[in-house]
């Protein structure tokens, strides 16, 4: 059997295949996202004209080493495209995100693209959302009480760290890791927690109506 990480090369590499000259491209974030990142730099170096905005101070530092020419909303109004990955996709194709710490600016860059394509291993495809606890960006100021009111809707939120210190996202807020025993209903929970003030954005990405490349054993399968 091939190493797991295979597949996320396989997934990104083949994302790259729907790539066109002349597209302007969302650029998510995360280790498969990198693969896809290499492989459409050595596009680029080919000749490949291509503008991408980027998910993440990460995946700019990337696309910069890797020659992939970049722009921003100031310049950009829809995107073409946009390639990300995820840590779950459910059976109605909803995603849960932003394992990464970059969730608000793939949200960003994932809604304005004309098209989204999700790229993940095997092991990320789930029947439901929330065996992975859910990220959810809130603001530094008050963190304490907007973690107690996300409580309420019966989860335990934990802030996250990294190196012992409280993570910090590209946009200076905090990130709580939310487990939930189950998400029944992501829609609803969302609006939920969109609704309670300190609360950024959450990582659930529903009814986006994206295309999925997974990867499983070096095969591709496209779930749309
Ligand atoms: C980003 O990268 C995130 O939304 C998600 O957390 C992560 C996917 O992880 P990886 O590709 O590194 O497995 O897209």
């Amino acid at each position: 059997m091939e190493p797991k990480n295979n597949d996320k090369q396989i997934a990104g590499e083949e994302a790259v295949k729907f790539i066109k000259d002349g597209m302007t491209i969302g650029l998510g974030s995360g280790s498969t996202v990198n693969w896809m990142l290499k492989k459409l730099g050595e596009r680029v170096k080919e000749g490949l004209n291509i503008k991408g905005i980027p998910s993440s101070l990460k995946t700019e530092r990337l696309a910069n080493e890797l020659g992939i020419p970049l722009t921003d909303f100031s310049e950009v109004a829809q995107l073409d495209l946009a390639i990300d990955g995820a840590d779950e996709v459910d059976s109605r194709l909803n995603l849960l995100k932003g394992g990464g710490g970059s969730l608000v600016r793939e949200k960003i860059v994932d809604m304005a693209a004309k098209e989204l394509i999700i790229i993940v291993d095997r092991s990320k495809v789930v029947p439901q959302l929330g065996a992975f606890p859910l990220p959810v960006e809130v603001l530094p100021f008050g963190w304490e009480l907007t973690a107690r009111n996300i409580a309420k809707l019966g989860c335990e939120p934990i802030i996250r760290k990294k190196e012992d210190q409280v993570f910090v996202s590209d946009n200076g807020n905090y990130i709580l890791d939310c487990k939930f025993s189950a998400i029944k209903q992501p829609e609803i929970l969302h609006e939920d927690l969109k609704r309670i003030v300190g609360v950024v954005e959450t990582g659930l990405f529903i009814g986006m109506g994206v295309k999925v490349i997974v990867a499983k054993n070096g095969e591709i399968e496209l779930l749309k």
